[in-house]
């Protein structure tokens, strides 16, 4: 039972109301039986209108989440890291660029979505509006933030729309290494100096407000996941993968002799279930409408970014110049 609610309901009883009810049965007959469908299929406008919120803000993640960890490619400590460092960077926006192109599938311009992004009318992830002040933040990003879109895409890309579970398979193939990269970071200032382990447990404790929030909000408050789990856009709940990355992913923090800054944090035997504190929130309302610590600053480097690159698209449109021989 997801917290929708009413709200839901009554979205999607307005929005089916207007669809056929005979091509509406057949595309859930389709789903129902796992089938892909591809953007020249039917489609219900709702089931468009979510993938296109969905991919889009997934998109701008992607391009807004290269910026933290990109500030620390000229700053990582060494060759390899730099090297390491950029490429994952580099994958990223690499990322965003194939998942812009599955939002495209679905009608919606790139120039448009951009253009939602830099005027504040999209959504992207509410972790990547936190500061990375340290090196083992950059670290943070490239293990366990990098683990917990992992958990969330490799559910999804067994959903239903074609173009964005293709998109998907490739993004966590090239997540997987990043993970790998991030958990060697971490190890590496985990069983380091007295400094580099007090620099990591402080950048666990900075980021693990918005990892939890980061899976999106509890089952009970989500407004989305109902229908798109009936129509496998989202395979796994928003609970559902947050405990799976904490069941995966908190040992792990453990055995590197680092402490989760949760006292209420712990497996419970009989469930089998994690419990912690409940995340604050109305913090996460904050930070993803806008008024987080970093937001400003992230929509203004990528509007920097856009304006800058504006001759380039204009080059790249424009008519063939003329040529012009060069005087002998
Ligand atoms: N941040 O009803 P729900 C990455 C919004 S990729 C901001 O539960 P839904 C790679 C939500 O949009 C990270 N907003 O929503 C990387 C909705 O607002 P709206 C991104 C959030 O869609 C790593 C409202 O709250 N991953 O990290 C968040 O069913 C390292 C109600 O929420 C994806 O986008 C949030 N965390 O579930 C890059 C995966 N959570 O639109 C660089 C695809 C919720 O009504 C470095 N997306 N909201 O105004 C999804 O799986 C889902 O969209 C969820 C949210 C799970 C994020």
């Amino acid at each position: 039972m997801y917290g929708g609610g009413n709200v839901f309901e009554t979205m999607k009883a307005t929005a089916l109301a207007d669809e056929d009810p005979i091509l509406l049965a057949a595309f859930e007959a389709r789903i129902d039986r796992g089938e892909k469908i591809e953007p020249t299929d039917w489609m219900p406008q709702l089931y468009r209108k979510q993938l296109i919120r969905m991919i889009e803000q997934h998109a701008h993640s992607e391009i807004i989440g290269s910026l933290p960890e990109g500030t620390w490619i000229t700053r990582a400590p060494g060759f390899k890291r730099k090297l390491a460092l950029m490429a994952k960077v580099q994958d990223e926006v690499g990322h965003a660029q194939l998942l812009y192109s599955a939002a495209e599938t679905l009608g919606k311009p790139r120039e448009e979505m951009i253009t939602d992004l830099i005027n504040g009318k999209s959504k992207y992830s509410n972790i990547f509006n936190y500061p990375a002040f340290t090196w083992a933040d950059s670290c943070f990003i490239s293990w366990l933030v990098d683990a917990g879109a992992i958990v969330n895409q490799i559910a999804n890309s067994k959903g239903s729309y074609g173009p964005y579970c293709r998109a998907l398979e490739r993004i966590c193939a090239e997540e997987s290494f990043h993970l790998k990269y991030g958990h060697h970071c971490v190890i590496h200032l985990a069983t380091g100096t007295k400094t580099q382990r007090e620099m990591m447990q402080a950048a666990v404790n900075r980021w693990w407000a918005p990892m939890m929030h980061f899976f999106g909000p509890s089952d009970k408050i989500s407004v989305h996941s109902e229908i798109l789990m009936k129509w496998k856009v989202k395979m796994a709940s928003n609970d559902e993968c947050r405990q799976q990355f904490l069941d995966m992913y908190v040992p792990k923090i453990w055995e590197l002799g680092l402490t989760v800054p949760d006292e209420n944090l712990k497996k419970n035997t009989v469930t089998g279930e994690w419990e912690f504190t409940e995340p604050d929130w109305e913090e996460f309302k904050r930070v993803i409408n806008g008024d987080g610590p970093c937001n400003a600053e992230r929509i203004a480097v990528r509007r920097t970014a856009e304006e800058r690159g504006r001759w380039v698209r204009e080059a790249l449109l424009a008519p063939k110049a003329k040529y012009v021989a060069p005087l002998a």
